[in-house]
This record gives structure tokens, C-alpha cells and sequence, in this order.
């Protein structure tokens, strides 16, 4: 009999994560933590299901069909099967009813199910991030009407009644830059404002709402000028006449994901508040989504360190198996070490949203919540590229092998650095919010996560780093140049700082509970190094580039 080789096996996404268990043991009270494992349960069970239906058929994708026999205009969509369950599977676990919950816990119970459920939604989750993003805006809008129509809907526990909303931002002209932005809104003899224009990356497109920029006729340039209008897609069962979809996106992963470009002919719209500054009325949502992008990046390196992990118990090679192989056992926990940060950072700004929205954050937590938000989206989302490909470098060729289902895990990471802002968008981010006190309070915050950690060359490292930085920002301020050229070496520097705070907080709480784990991550994170700022050289830059 020739040689077979077994393929990797998913464990329990829930019950074996054990980063997931430790985090929600620490943070949350026995009860909430008790009435939350039904919902975690079940959404774990669903993700295996998932895996192993993915591996077991062959991928769709979505189809748009304009046109139906008779000549009528139709833009139907035809939807996977993942994306068919998405509604049930949402209300039923109150994936994002469970965000908007009147608890300060609320953030880290919704982003718990989002993690578990993210793989298996076949990012059904970019959709949901957009309608949590909608409802978070449209509450900090205090537009009363607009809050009672739309968010029964969009926090629905019932898939009859229940709305997707999308985020209607990039333009052809206005990518990240959007200021840009050419979609008119002009009211007509009635009074109604209607947007005219073309949107590139609808993500959402099969929802049945929509939160859209556009520029009032006769308003200025500029991103001051934009407004933020709320707009309705269907007429009853029918999509109206006057959002037309062109076309689907053939993109290098998320292939699942209708991603469409679609033209606005005149859409009735609403205003959420005054007609001017719509990307400060949007930023609620930018906020909300990113929170997302991260958590949806760490589950994709849980997956990915998962698979990698399970196969290097089964392959054998060179007389033993891959997990005893000291250089694979080096990479592997390596990878698990970054993977613990990104999760502690991502799952801290889940859980601050919540408590600022709740009111029972501390004085110094907004602006440390400003801050983290941008540096876990950046940092989560560079690292899941990297995880990804690693994981799938760990097993030699059948990695490269699209019937794996392994491939797949690298082409979606890559969206996470892309989604809601680049890399580089989010860092100039980053100095956005770091012009006012959120550098103090990202000090103030780590010195409380490291009371009471033992280890004092974590602790250290941790310090001289944040020194360094604010030192190097200090030296930079005032010239803005250099100052962007060195602002993702410094937002990667305050991302990896906070992440080992928060790893050593976590360590201290499982070596009181006899768990030596998280305290090996820290270890092994700090030595991984905390420091990425970079030496400006403009000089340098422009003869590389000459
Ligand atoms: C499964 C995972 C889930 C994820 C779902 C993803 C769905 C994917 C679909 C997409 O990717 S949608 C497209 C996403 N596009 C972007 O994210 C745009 C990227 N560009 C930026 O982020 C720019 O920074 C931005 C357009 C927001 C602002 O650039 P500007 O034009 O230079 O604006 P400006 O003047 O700096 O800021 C305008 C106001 O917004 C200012 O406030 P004031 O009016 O009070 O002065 C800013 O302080 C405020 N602001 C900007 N970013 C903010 C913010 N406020 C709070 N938080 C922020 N992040």
C-alpha cells in the first residue's frame, strides 16, 4: 500500500483556543462568562462543520445576474451557501445584538462570537462589521427617527426581520484619500435628496442599507464639505431601479464576498445630521469596522497556527514528526507567540469600546481607545499576512495546493492590511491620534497591565521601549515629513509595547491559576523584539527611488 498522508484536523475552534478560554475566564464575571459558552459552543461547532464542508466540496462564488430572460434589469445575486446561513446564524447567537447590550462586557461578548464565527461566515462578517459600524454611527448621530427605524433591525435575534447595512465610501478619484469623493447629492422639487455617482467597492451590496458619503450640490471640495447620508436599497422584494450594480470584483481572496461596483441614479437619501463634515460623522463606523478587521485577522492566524499545529503531530520526516523537529517546534511557537500579542490587542480594544460606551472607562481610556484602534488594525493585519504564510510554508508542498483548502487562509489575510484604511493610512492614523494625550495614557494604561508581573525583564524591555518612542516623537514632532516617513516603525513600536503589557497582565492572572503558558508567550514575544522605530533618511529614501 502506498503512503497516504493524513490531513490536518481542525480542533474544536472554542474549546481547544486556549487564548480564548484564558481571556474570557480573566475578564469577564462568572455568570456573564457562564450564560456566554452556549452561544461560543455552538458558533465553535458550526466553524468545524464549516472546515470540513469546505473541504469536502467544490468552492462557489457568487454570481451576478443583470438581465432576466424577458430583458428586465435584475442585479440578482446569487449567494454561497455560507452566505445563505449568515442571517440565521447571526440573530440566532445575537452576534451583533450581543455588542449592543446594556454592559460594559458587551464589546467583548459580541467580538468572542465574531472571532469563532469570522472563517466560517466565508466573511459574511465584512458585511456584519459594517452593519454594527452603521448602528454605532447612526446612535452617535442622535438622529432619533433614524435610530428607531433602523436599529430594531440591524440588532435583530430574528432573521425575518433583520438588515444588513453597507458602508458606501471608495470612489474611483477618492480612495483612501476620500476628500475625493464625486457622488453628488441633490434634493429634488420635492424636497427629497437623492445621490447620483458611482461607488468601486460595495461590499455589501446585497444589504438592505446603506450609510454613503457624498457632496451636497454646491458644497466645496474637500473632505469638510462631504455629507453622510443613510439610503434604503429595496423596493419591497425588489432592489430599486435606481442603485445598479455593474459588476463583481475578481479579487485576489474573498472571493466569496460580493464585492461590487454599482452606480447611485438618483437613490433617495437621508442625511444623519448636518450636511457637512460626513467623514466625522462616519468615523464612529471607521472605528467600529477596524475593531473588526483586527479581530477577523487574529482568527485567521488561530486557524492558520491550528492547522500548521495538528499537521506537525501526523507528518513524519527525517524519522520523526514535524513537532519534534527542534527548528519546526522553534517556528511554530514563535508564531504562537506573536499570534498570543495580536490576539491580547486586538481583544483589548474589543473590550475598552465597550467599556467607553458604557461609560465605566477610566478618564484616560478614550484616548487610549483612539490610539489602539488604529495600531491593532495595522499590526494584526501586516501579521496575519505573515502568519498566514508561514503556516502554510509548514506544510512543504500540499500548502501550495488550492484542494487543501490551505492557499485560501494567505489570499483572505492579505485583505485585512487593505480593508479600512491601509497600512499606511492607518499609521498617519496613528499620528492623528497621538496628537493628544493618547501616548501618556498607552503609559498610564501599561504600568497598570504590568503590576504585579514578576517578569522584570519583560517589564523593562517594555519601558525602555515606550522611553524610546516617546523620545523619537518628541525629536520628530515638529517636522512632518520625517515625521510620516518613520509613522509606521513607530505604530508598530506602540502596537508590539502594548501587546506585551496586555500578554503580561494575562501571564501574572494564569500563573496565579497555575497556567505557566501565557508568561512563556511574553517571554518569548519581548525576545522576538518590542522595537521597529527607523533612523529617517530622506536623503537615502529619494536616491532609492531616483
Ligand atoms: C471582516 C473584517 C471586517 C472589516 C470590514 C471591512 C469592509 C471593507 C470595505 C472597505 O475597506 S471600505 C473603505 C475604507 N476606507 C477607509 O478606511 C478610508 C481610508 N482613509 C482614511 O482613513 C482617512 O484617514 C480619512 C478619510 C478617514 C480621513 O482623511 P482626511 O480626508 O485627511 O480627513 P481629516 O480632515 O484628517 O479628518 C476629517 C475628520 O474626521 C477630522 O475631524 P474634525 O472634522 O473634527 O477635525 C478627523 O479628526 C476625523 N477622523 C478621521 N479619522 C478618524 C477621525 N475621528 C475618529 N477616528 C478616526 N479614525
Amino acid at each position: 500500500m502506498a503512503f497516504l498522508q493524513d490531513p490536518p484536523q481542525l480542533s474544536h475552534p472554542y474549546r481547544s483556543d486556549r487564548s480564548l478560554l484564558t481571556l474570557l475566564d480573566r475578564a469577564l464575571p462568572a455568570e456573564r462568562r457562564a450564560a456566554l459558552d452556549a452561544d461560543l459552543d455552538a458558533l465553535g461547532d458550526y466553524a468545524q462543520m464549516a472546515w470540513h464542508r469546505a473541504c469536502n466540496t467544490t468552492r462557489r462564488k457568487p454570481v451576478l445576474t443583470q438581465w432576466d430572460a424577458w430583458g428586465r434589469r435584475v442585479d440578482r445575486i446569487e449567494l454561497t451557501t455560507a452566505w445563505q446561513e449568515g442571517p440565521g446564524i447571526t440573530t440566532r447567537h445575537a452576534v451583533l445584538a450581543a455588542g449592543h447590550a446594556d454592559s460594559e462586557h458587551a464589546r467583548l461578548e459580541e467580538f468572542a462570537r465574531v472571532y469563532l464565527y469570522h472563517l466560517a461566515s466565508e466573511f459574511y462578517t465584512c458585511p456584519l462589521a459594517m452593519t454594527d459600524g452603521a448602528a454605532t454611527a447612526i446612535k452617535a448621530s442622535g438622529n432619533r427617527e433614524l435610530i428607531e427605524r433602523v436599529l430594531p433591525r440591524f440588532l435583530s435575534r430574528d432573521a425575518s426581520t433583520f438588515w444588513l447595512s453597507g458602508q458606501w465610501m471608495t470612489e474611483n478619484a477618492g480612495g483612501s484619500d476620500v476628500g475625493n469623493t464625486e457622488t453628488v447629492a441633490r434634493q429634488d422639487a420635492g424636497g427629497q435628496w437623492r445621490l447620483y455617482g458611482r461607488k468601486w467597492f460595495s461590499s455589501a451590496v446585497v444589504g438592505e442599507a446603506a450609510l454613503a458619503l457624498a457632496r451636497p450640490e454646491g458644497a466645496g471640495s474637500g473632505t469638510a464639505a462631504l455629507a453622510l447620508f443613510y439610503v434604503e436599497t429595496m423596493d419591497g422584494e425588489r432592489r430599486k431601479s435606481e442603485l445598479v450594480i455593474d459588476r463583481l470584483k475578481d479579487k485576489l481572496g474573498t472571493q466569496e464576498l460580493p464585492t461590487a461596483e454599482i452606480h447611485l441614479d438618483g437613490l433617495p437619501a437621508w442625511p444623519l445630521g448636518e450636511l457637512a463634515h460626513g467623514v466625522r460623522q462616519v468615523a464612529p463606523m471607521l472605528n467600529v469596522t477596524r475593531t473588526w478587521n483586527g479581530i477577523c485577522a487574529v482568527a485567521s492566524m488561530a486557524r492558520a497556527i491550528s492547522l500548521a499545529r495538528d499537521f506537525a503531530t501526523r507528518r513524519q520526516a527525517f524519522g520523526r514528526p514535524l513537532i519534534e523537529q527542534p527548528l519546526h517546534a522553534q517556528t511554530l511557537a514563535d508564531m504562537q507567540a506573536e499570534f498570543e500579542g495580536a490576539f491580547a490587542l486586538a481583544f483589548e480594544v474589543a473590550h475598552l469600546l465597550g467599556r467607553v460606551e458604557h461609560g465605566t472607562a477610566a478618564p484616560h481610556e478614550a484616548a487610549l481607545l483612539r490610539l489602539l484602534t488604529p495600531l491593532a488594525k495595522l499590526w494584526t493585519g501586516k501579521l496575519a499576512v505573515q502568519v498566514c504564510s508561514e503556516a502554510i510554508e509548514c506544510f512543504g508542498g500540499a500548502g501550495y495546493i488550492e484542494d487543501t483548502g490551505l492557499p485560501q487562509l494567505l489570499r483572505d489575510a492579505q485583505v485585512y492590511a487593505i480593508w479600512e484604511g491601509t497600512t499606511n493610512v492607518l499609521s498617519l492614523d496613528s499620528l492623528r491620534a497621538l496628537a493628544g494625550d493618547s501616548l501618556g495614557a498607552l503609559r498610564t494604561a501599561s504600568t497598570h497591565w504590568l503590576d504585579g508581573n514578576d517578569d522584570m525583564h519583560a517589564a523593562s524591555a517594555i519601558r525602555q521601549t515606550l522611553d524610546a518612542a516617546a523620545r523619537w516623537l518628541d525629536q520628530h514632532a515638529a517636522a512632518r515629513e520625517t515625521l510620516e516617513s518613520g509613522a509606521r516603525g513607530l505604530a508598530f513600536t506602540l502596537a508590539r509595547c502594548a501587546a506585551a503589557a496586555l500578554l503580561a497582565r494575562q501571564a501574572s492572572w494564569s500563573s496565579a491559576h497555575a497556567d505557566p503558558r501565557p508568561a512563556a508567550a511574553l517571554r518569548r514575544f519581548v525576545r522576538l523584539g518590542l522595537d521597529r522605530l527607523i533612523v529617517p533618511d530622506g536623503d537615502n529614501t529619494a536616491l532609492l527611488l531616483g
